[in-house]
C-alpha cells in the first residue's frame, strides 16, 4: 500500500490498482481529497503493473459531494474538473465502487469513471438544488445522457436520493455487488472489464437520449408549469432546468460552459448562501453546549399520550410510525373512539395513495392501546399531555400524572404558550418535566420545539432530542417564555397585521405582501383557513377586534364560505366589500385616521419586529443561537428557505437598516417597536447574530 496523502492511498492487487479515500465524515471533496485523488490516479496510471483502477471509500459513504464548508473560500490544490479530467481520460478503465450515499460532486466523480458498481443499500442523487445550487461538475450534462431528460429534470430539481436497484434499472449503476463485499466485488468487476476487453465507456459520448429531446421545448415548458407552485421563489430549480436544456441543445463542451455560468450565478447569490446556512443550522440545532453527547438516555419503549384530539392523535402517529407502542387516553368513550378512528382513517388514506401497505396500517394500529384511565400510563417511559391549553387543566393533569407515572418517566406537555416551570411545580419531580411543542398537523410538520424548564434534567433533554430525531422531527431546544420561540415571534407579526388593517391596508394587501415574500399564506388567509371562531366565545365577546365583529356576523372563515374573504363554491378567495366596510367602520369608531400604506411598510412592520423579537430571545438566552431560531421558523411556519430564516434574512437586509427602521417606528408608533439591546449592541460593534 502506498499512502498518497493523509486521506488517500493506492494498493495494487494483481493487475488492479485500488484507490482508497478516507476523509470522514462523508468523504467530501475538500482540497486534501482532490489532491489525494489526483496523486493516486496519476500514480496508478503511471504504474505499468496496474491495468484497471477501482475507486472506493472508507467510512459510511462514497463521496457525498463537494465540501460545502469550503464554498466561498479561495480554492487551493487541483480543481474538481482537473481530477475529473484525469479520471475520464485515464487510458486504463476506472471503476467507481459505491456504498452509502453518492451525492452531488460525488456522483459527478462516479460519472467520469468508466463503470460504476454499488452495493444494494447504496443511494445516488444530485441534491445540489437543496442548497440552492446545481451540479456544477458536469452532472447536468452527463445525467440526462444516461437517464433521459424527463428523469434528469426530476432528479436535479428534487434532489431525490435514488435507491441502488432503481439506479441500476436506469443505467446509473452498471452492476450491484454483494452487500458487505464491495471491494472484492469491484475488483472482480474490474477483472471482468479487462478480460472482456470492454471499452473506456465515457458518458459524455452518449448522445441518443439528449438528441431524442432536441427540438421539443414543450417538455421543459410542461415541466415548469407542473412544478410552478413547488419552485415558487427559488432560483436554483430554474437554473437546473436551463442546464438540462443546454445538455439537449448544445454540444457537450458547450453544455459544460453553460452549466458553469449558471452554477456561478447561484453560487454567488444570496439564495444559495441562505440554503447552505439552513443545511448547517439544522445540524447545529442538535448540539447543546451543556448537554454533552454522552449524556445517558432514558430508554423509551412505551409512550403515553393524553388527549385523542387533532394534536394527541397526530402526536401518537409519530411514535406508531417509529414502531413505538402508544397508550392514548381520553375521558369520554365517544371522543376516544373518534380519535382512534381518525388515526386509522389517516393511515388508510396514506395506504390508498400507495405510500403504506394495508399490513403497515394494521401493524401501526396494533401498537395503539386506547384507554379511559390515566392509571394505564403507569408503565410508560414518556407521557405527553395534549389537553386543552389552560393552566388550571394542565396543572391538574400533571398533579395526577405525578402519582401514576413510574419513577424516571418523562412527563411532557404539548403546550404552545404556557409556563413549563409552573406546570412542573404541580409535580414532585420537576426534573422529569419538559415541553414538547408539536406543530399541527403533528404527524406532518417537521418542527419539534423542546422547552427546557429551570429544573429539567439533562438526561430528559438529551432523551427528548434523541426521540425527536428518531421520529423524524427537527428538534430545537428553547427556553421557557410566553409562546417560546416560534409563537412569541409570530405574535409580533400578528399584532402588526391587525394594526395595519386599521391604519389603512386591507387584509388582502397584507396577505399579498407576505405571500410574495415567500410565506405559504398571509395571516388573514391563515385565519380563514383555521376558522375565525377558534378561541372565540360568543358569551364573552368584547368587539375589541375585527375578528370578533366578523364572528358576530357569522363570518367564520372558509368553513362557512366567508371570513376576511368571501369564498366561492371552489373555496377561491375574493376580497370582501362587507369586510372592507367593517374595517373602515371599526377604524372610524376608534378614531384611527386611515392613510395609504405601501407594500414596503407592510413588509417592514410585519417582519422587522420579528427579527427584533428574535434578538430579544437571544439576549434572554431563550434560544442557544440565532440559527436555532431560523430552524424553528423554517420548519414550523413555512418561512421561505431561500432567505435562510428570519435571523439570517435580517442580516441579509442589514441589521443597521432594521435597527434604524425600528427606531423610526418606535418614535412614531410606540413601545411595540422598542429595539432590542442586543440589536443595538451588534450594530454599534458592526457584528452579526453569529457573534452574539
Ligand atoms: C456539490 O457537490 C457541488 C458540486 O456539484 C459542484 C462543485 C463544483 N460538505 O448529515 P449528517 C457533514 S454540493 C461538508 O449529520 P447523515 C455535516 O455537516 C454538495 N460537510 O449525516 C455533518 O457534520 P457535523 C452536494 C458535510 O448520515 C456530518 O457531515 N452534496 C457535507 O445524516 C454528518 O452529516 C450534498 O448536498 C458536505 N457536502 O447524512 C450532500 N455533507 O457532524 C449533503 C455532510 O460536524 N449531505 N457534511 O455536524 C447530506 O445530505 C448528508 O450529510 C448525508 C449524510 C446524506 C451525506
Amino acid at each position: 500500500m502506498t499512502a498518497i496523502n493523509a486521506v488517500t492511498d493506492l494498493t495494487v492487487e494483481g493487475d488492479i490498482g485500488v484507490v482508497t479515500l478516507n476523509s470522514p465524515p462523508v468523504n467530501a471533496l475538500s482540497a486534501a481529497v482532490r489532491e489525494g485523488l489526483s496523486g493516486a490516479f496519476d500514480a496508478a496510471i503511471a504504474d505499468p503493473a496496474v491495468k484497471a483502477i477501482v475507486l472506493i471509500c472508507e467510512g459510511k459513504t462514497f463521496i457525498a459531494g463537494a465540501d460545502i464548508t469550503e464554498f466561498g473560500k479561495a480554492m487551493t490544490g487541483p480543481s474538481l474538473q482537473d481530477v475529473q479530467n484525469t479520471i475520464e481520460n485515464s487510458p486504463k478503465p476506472v471503476i467507481a465502487a459505491i456504498h452509502g450515499t453518492v451525492l452531488g460532486g460525488g456522483l459527478e466523480v462516479a460519472l467520469v469513471a468508466h463503470y460504476r458498481v454499488a452495493v444494494p443499500s447504496a443511494k445516488g442523487g444530485l441534491p445540489e438544488v437543496n442548497i440552492g445550487l446545481l451540479p456544477g461538475a458536469g452532472g447536468t450534462q452527463r445525467l440526462p445522457r444516461i437517464v433521459g431528460v424527463e428523469k434528469a429534470l426530476e432528479m436535479v430539481t428534487s434532489g431525490q436520493h435514488v435507491p441502488a436497484k432503481a439506479a441500476l434499472a436506469m443505467g446509473l449503476f452498471d452492476e450491484l455487488v454483494e452487500e458487505g463485499n464491495l471491494r472484492a466485488g469491484a475488483v472482480a468487476y474490474a477483472q471482468k472489464v479487462l478480460a472482456e476487453k470492454r471499452p473506456l465507456a465515457k458518458v459524455r459520448e452518449l448522445n441518443a437520449k439528449v438528441e431524442a429531446a432536441r427540438g421539443k421545448p414543450e417538455i421543459f415548458e410542461a415541466f415548469r408549469a407542473a412544478n410552478a407552485k413547488k419552485f415558487r421563489g427559488f432560483m436554483a430549480p430554474e437554473n437546473n432546468i436551463k442546464c438540462i436544456e443546454a445538455a439537449v441543445n448544445l454540444p457537450f463542451d458547450e453544455g459544460l460552459k453553460a452549466e458553469r455560468k449558471l452554477f456561478m450565478e447561484l453560487m454567488t447569490g444570496s439564495q444559495s448562501a441562505a440554503q447552505r446556512h439552513v443545511f448547517f443550522a439544522e445540524r447545529q440545532a442538535a448540539k447543546i453546549p451543556d448537554v454533552p453527547d454522552d449524556t445517558p438516555l432514558i430508554p423509551i419503549k412505551k409512550v403515553g399520550v393524553i388527549g385523542a384530539g387533532t394534536m394527541g392523535g397526530g402526536i401518537s402517529m409519530n411514535f406508531l410510525n417509529a414502531g413505538i407502542p402508544v397508550t392514548i387516553i381520553e375521558m369520554k368513550q365517544e371522543n376516544l373512539d373518534r380519535g382512534v378512528a381518525t388515526i386509522r382513517k389517516n393511515y388508510e388514506n396514506t395506504a390508498k395513495k400507495g405510500r403504506l401497505t394495508q399490513d403497515d396500517v394494521e401493524k401501526r394500529m396494533g401498537l395503539l392501546t386506547p384507554s379511559m384511565h390515566l392509571e394505564d400510563l403507569a408503565d410508560c417511559d414518556l407521557i405527553i399531555e395534549a389537553v386543552f391549553e389552560l393552566m388550571e387543566i394542565k396543572k391538574e393533569v400533571f398533579g395526577k400524572l405525578d402519582k401514576i407515572a413510574k419513577p424516571g418517566a418523562i412527563l411532557a406537555s404539548n403546550t404552545s404558550y404556557l409556563d413549563i416551570d409552573v406546570i412542573a411545580a404541580s409535580t414532585s419531580r420537576p426534573e422529569s418535566v419538559i415541553g414538547l411543542h408539536y406543530f399541527s398537523p403533528a404527524n406532518v410538520m417537521r418542527l419539534l420545539e423542546i422547552v427546557r424548564g429551570a429544573k429539567t434534567d439533562k438526561s430528559v433533554i438529551a432523551t427528548s432530542m434523541a426521540i425527536g430525531k428518531k421520529i423524524g422531527k427537527v428538534a430545537v431546544l428553547v427556553g421557557n417564555c410566553h409562546g417560546f420561540v416560534g409563537n412569541r415571534m409570530l405574535a409580533q407579526r400578528q399584532r402588526e397585521a391587525q394594526k395595519l388593517i386599521l391604519e389603512g391596508a386591507m387584509p388582502w394587501d397584507v396577505d399579498r405582501v407576505l405571500y410574495d415574500f415567500g410565506l405559504p399564506m398571509g395571516p388573514f388567509a391563515m385565519s380563514d383557513l383555521a376558522g375565525l371562531d377558534i378561541g372565540w366565545d360568543p358569551a364573552k365577546t368584547s368587539y375589541s377586534t375585527v375578528r370578533e365583529v366578523l364572528c358576530e356576523m357569522d363570518r367564520r372563515g372558509q368553513k362557512n364560505g366567508k371570513g376576511f374573504y368571501d369564498y366561492d363554491e371552489n373555496r377561491v378567495a375574493k376580497p370582501s366589500a362587507i369586510v372592507e366596510e367593517v374595517i373602515r367602520d371599526f377604524a372610524e369608531k376608534r378614531q384611527i385616521q386611515r392613510r395609504d400604506i405601501t407594500d414596503q411598510e407592510i413588509l417592514e412592520r410585519c417582519l422587522y419586529p420579528m427579527v427584533n423579537e428574535g434578538a430579544k430571545i437571544l439576549e434572554e438566552g431563550k434560544a442557544i443561537r440565532a440559527s436555532d431560531i431560523d430552524t424553528v421558523w423554517l420548519n414550523g411556519y413555512g418561512w421561505p428557505v431561500y432567505t435562510g430564516g428570519p435571523m439570517f434574512w435580517g442580516e441579509l437586509v442589514g441589521l443597521d437598516k432594521i435597527l434604524a427602521k425600528m427606531r423610526e417606528f418606535h418614535a412614531a408608533l410606540g413601545d411595540d417597536f422598542k429595539p432590542s439591546a442586543l440589536l443595538e449592541r451588534l450594530v454599534a460593534e458592526g457584528k452579526g447574530f453569529r457573534d452574539a
